[in-house]
């Protein structure tokens, strides 16, 4: 028997490309698959790697139940024309390390890829995700001048889901109750929102004393650390490719997700010129809007912060790239 055949339907999928196959890189890669979210173009400087991972993820899409196309390369003509871009690649922390202290190795790196994929994809939304993410998000802005909509950072998602968790762990209720908002810079000096963190919508300063909060405030800031140490090789990466998935999931689909994620701002919280977490709603044209949340005077000093140290780092980091 033959099927009848009618002229072919011309149809492309979504196309996410993941710079750095490592193990954000690649735990990223399977989540967007086996979600059928896009097809997948996963690129390494490591000849050979990223065509095994990709491989193995074809490999297993019979089982998961999914479609989508996953590429292997180490070329970023591959990459033409992807929706997103994600980039991952670089140097992971080591125990006893701070973010900053990756910055004279990442910040070529994260500049060579920006503006190789932007090149093939110069409509792309692009993340960045390298170490220190702040840093490199700007960056990656400075070198390919994609308007402040279609670059941002991921960090806050990833704090806030630490948070989340504490919160969830301490007092002995469902996490998918929990509700947390972390602003600020990826780092020591991050500005968790104890009021705008909640459980079923009831703050969570009525349900936790003051010095509670605090214990797991100091456990989210030190979050990543804690797991490096933990581990002794690597740093974490489950966490962290869940929370890249949850942006990438908001573009593709037009969700409008409200998530902290660092953003260029232009005036928003009196801060000007700067990449820094605060809540933004993503949808499929990227960042679609920042929201101003009232913050106190605490809080918002707590920003300032932020933004004054990540000023500093940023000016080392084009001392490095001079
Ligand atoms: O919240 C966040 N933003 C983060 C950031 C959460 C977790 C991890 N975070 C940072 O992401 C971490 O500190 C690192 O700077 C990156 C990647 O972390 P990962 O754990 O995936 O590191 P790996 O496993 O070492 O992978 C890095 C890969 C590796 O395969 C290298 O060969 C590749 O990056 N790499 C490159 N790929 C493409 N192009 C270039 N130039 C390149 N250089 C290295």
């Amino acid at each position: 028997m033959q099927a009848a055949v009618s002229s072919p339907l011309v149809c492309n999928p979504p196309r996410v490309t993941i710079i750095g196959a490592g193990k954000v890189g690649s735990t990223l890669a399977q989540k967007v698959v086996e979600k059928n979210l896009a097809d997948v173009v996963l690129l390494d400087v490591m000849q050979g790697m990223p065509q095994g991972l990709a491989l193995d993820l074809v490999e297993a899409k019979g089982i998961s139940q999914c479609d989508r196309q996953i590429k292997g390369t180490t070329d970023y003509a591959d990459t033409v024309d992807s929706d997103v871009v994600v980039i991952t690649a670089g140097l992971p922390r080591k125990p006893g390390m701070s973010r900053d202290q990756l910055m004279q190795t990442n910040a070529k790196i994260v500049v060579e890829a920006a503006t190789s994929a932007i090149a093939y994809s110069p409509n792309a939304i692009l993340i960045v995700v390298t170490n220190p993410l702040d840093v490199m998000t700007y960056l990656a802005w400075q070198a390919t001048k994609l308007p402040r909509d279609r670059i941002m950072g991921m960090a806050g998602v990833l704090d806030s889901a630490r948070f989340q968790a504490f919160i969830a762990m301490e007092l002995g209720v469902s996490v998918m109750d929990v509700q947390t908002m972390v602003l600020g810079s990826h780092g020591d000096l991050m500005v968790p929102l104890a009021r705008y963190s909640t459980v079923a919508g009831v703050p969570i300063t009525e349900l936790m004393d003051e010095a509670t909060i605090e214990r797991l405030v100091t456990r989210t800031r030190n979050g990543g650390a804690e797991i490096v140490e933990l581990m002794q090789t690597g740093s974490a990466y489950f966490a962290p490719a869940a929370s890249i998935c949850l942006m990438v999931e908001s573009i593709l689909i037009n969700q409008s997700r409200l998530l902290p994620v660092a953003a260029y701002l232009q005036g928003e919280y009196g801060l000007k010129d700067i990449f820094i977490g605060v809540p933004c709603s993503l949808g499929c044209g990227g960042i679609a809007k920042i929201w101003e949340l009232n913050l106190t005077e605490t809080e918002l000093a707590a920003l300032h912060t932020c933004a004054e140290s990540l000023r500093e780092n940023i000016e080392s980091a084009i001392a490095i790239l001079s």
